[in-house]
């Protein structure tokens, strides 16, 4: 599915702002219009808008709807209503008729409405969403709070991870618009370079009476025309003095796509960017473009005050002004995937990503076959979306799986087995807290783990934790023999609580404990990177651990940095490979 865009045959509007907002609460029909509860902004979560405990803890059903008018001159064009994602599972209703649903959120769909939109009043848009969780959704949830459902069980609202489920249209809503003759369904872009020769292969999809389709990459001399033969067509091209995509120089080039009729004329246009670039795993280095790249940045979230996980270009912004500020080059989308605003800002900004599937906490107590096709379906849908955008490096299938069981072996092979049917150009990883336990990494590029040594474990004591953390990697490194990169260690501190000599939850504590862990990660040559958990402070479920969240926040929630961000951007100025 293709990022929506406006060019010389495409149109495209936003159905964001205002729209009407209700609890499905009775046994009324909501798909023809209700009565509201509330008003309610698109996009955002819900949850954090209003003063009542009742919609902010709601997971159930809930209904938006909005009206909107299309404008004649629309009306000989092929029309497209389109979703950046609706948490868990949306069901749409256009004028009272059922479009289709989807299910796992955070991936985007689109309905091709040309045969139900209306152009003489206006048209009524209603939409289901609805955040229950199950064991058979991804991530898990409702699992009744048992011992087994996990480390996070017994919290409120019933979740086995660790973040707040936040749900409701949190993804920008549009309307775009093809030609009804032929239109470019999808395209998958591949790259590498020889020399000063960049080489670009495309490989597209498209539906209708288009015979060729004309490629040109603007401010190039690469282009060529090749003809479409059942649906489909692909080209190489050529960039002579290609100038690669990269950290310090993030550059972007754009192919122009254009889909002919016989008689040459124009039916389609859009416009895909890419960056020319390499990703690969050799020894136990990470090479970008060839060159040894040590990640250095955090595991994140997308949170933030009243808005929750909803779309906000401004914290988008600020966050990323922030990773330079502190001179990381790298962030993992944990624990689910970014918006798609998000990972354009990162090609454009130069930022390394690790774009994960929202798997989190994925309990083999209660994995069925249906968690399965779940997982696979969004993690398709994961690198679908997002694999032409040259920021996203690895793929990471899961965090914190209970990957101990012998169970997880045949689950996580399909799963790796299908992110490289895919996309054979990336590394792929899974976040363990396993250890020596894990089943599963021999189906993956990179140890990914996550450890806290001075926090969960040998609580307040520095040197021990960084005895344990060497003690630990050596053995894992050992026994698995692949480069590790540690993807969350940290320690919850309140911004403000000093202490000396250091003691947990206080400033000084999060500054000693991460420097010195860093210290002995940097000591062996097989650590291929250090992601600190959290980049700031986010909303969690409520419990007994959790103190208005998780405060494990390099930033606090209102991203102005604790005492360690300032050592860490000294730290982080200096590249480890040079
Ligand atoms: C983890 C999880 C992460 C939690 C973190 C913590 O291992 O991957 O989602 O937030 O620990 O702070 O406990």
């Amino acid at each position: 599915m293709l990022y929506p865009q406006r060019t010389r045959t495409r149109d495209l509007f936003e159905l964001n702002g205002v729209w009407n907002f209700a609890r499905e609460n009775t046994d009324a029909t909501y798909a023809t219009g209700f009565t509201a509860e509330k008003q309610v902004a698109v996009p955002s979560s819900y949850n954090d808008l209003f003063t009542d405990e009742a919609f902010r803890n709601w997971h159930v059903g809930v209904w938006y709807s909005r009206e909107f008018t299309l404008p004649r001159m629309l009306r000989n064009e092929r029309i497209v209503l389109r979703f950046g994602s609706v948490s868990y599972r949306a069901e749409v209703y256009l004028n009272g008729q059922l479009l289709g649903g989807h299910e796992t959120g955070y991936t985007p769909f689109e309905f091709d409405i040309t045969d139900c939109v209306k152009f003489d009043k206006p048209n009524l848009l209603c939409v289901r969403g609805d955040n229950t969780l199950s064991n058979e959704t991804v991530p898990m949830g409702n699992l009744q709070n048992s011992p087994e459902a996990g480390q996070f069980a017994g919290q409120y609202p019933d979740t086995p991870f660790d973040f707040f489920p936040y749900a409701g249209i949190q993804r920008p809503v549009a309307i775009y618009t093809t030609a009804k003759e032929a239109w470019l369904d999808t395209v998958h872009v591949e790259t590498t370079y020889t020399g000063s020769v960049g080489q670009l292969t495309l490989q597209c999809k498209v539906n209708g009476a288009a015979t060729q389709a004309r490629i040109s990459v603007l401010n190039t001399d690469a282009e060529a025309t090749v003809e479409i033969s059942d649906g489909a067509f692909a080209a190489a091209l050529e960039i002579p003095d290609v100038v690669l995509w990269d950290v310090h120089q993030p550059n972007l080039y754009h192919a122009k796509i254009q889909l002919l009729d016989a008689a040459g004329n124009l039916l389609d246009e859009y416009t895909q960017r890419f960056g020319v670039r390499t990703v690969k795993v050799e020894g136990n280095r990470l090479l970008l473009n060839g060159k040894p790249v040590y990640l250095q940045g955090f595991g994140r979230h997308e949170d933030f005050h009243i808005i929750g996980k909803g779309l906000n270009h401004s914290v988008n912004i600020r966050d990323h002004e922030l990773l330079k500020w502190i001179n990381a080059n790298s962030y993992r989308t944990s624990h689910y995937p970014y918006s798609e605003e998000m990972i354009q800002l990162a090609d454009e900004q130069g930022i390394l990503l690790i774009s994960e599937a929202p798997a989190v906490s994925i309990n083999f107590e209660y994995v069925n076959e249906q968690t399965l096709k779940a997982h696979l379906k969004v993690l398709g849908e994961l690198i679908e979306r997002d694999r032409n955008s040259p920021s996203v490096i690895m793929w990471s299938v899961a965090n914190e799986a209970t990957s101990d069981r012998e169970v997880a072996v045949p689950y996580f092979k399909q799963l790796a087995d299908l992110v490289r049917s895919m996309d054979t150009t990336r590394p792929v990883t899974m976040v363990t807290c396993k250890g020596m336990d894990d089943l599963v990494t021999e189906f993956f590029d990179v140890m990914s783990i996550n450890v806290y040594p001075g926090w969960y474990n040998i609580p307040g004591q520095v040197a021990e934790a960084k005895e344990n953390l060497r003690h630990d990697l050596k053995s894992l490194y050992e026994k698995f023999q692949k480069p590790i990169f540690i993807t969350e260690f940290g320690a919850d501190t309140i911004a403000g609580l000093h202490s000396l000599p250091a003691e947990q939850w206080s400033e000084e504590y999060q500054t000693e404990l991460i420097m010195e862990l860093i210290g002995v990660m940097r000591e062996m040559d097989f650590v291929i990177g250090e992601h600190i958990w959290n980049f700031a402070d986010f909303r969690t479920a409520q419990n007994f651990v959790r103190v208005g969240g998780n405060k494990k926040g390099v930033f606090t929630r209102e991203r102005q940095p604790k005492m360690v961000a300032h050592f860490l951007k000294i730290l982080w100025a200096k590249p480890r490979y040079e």
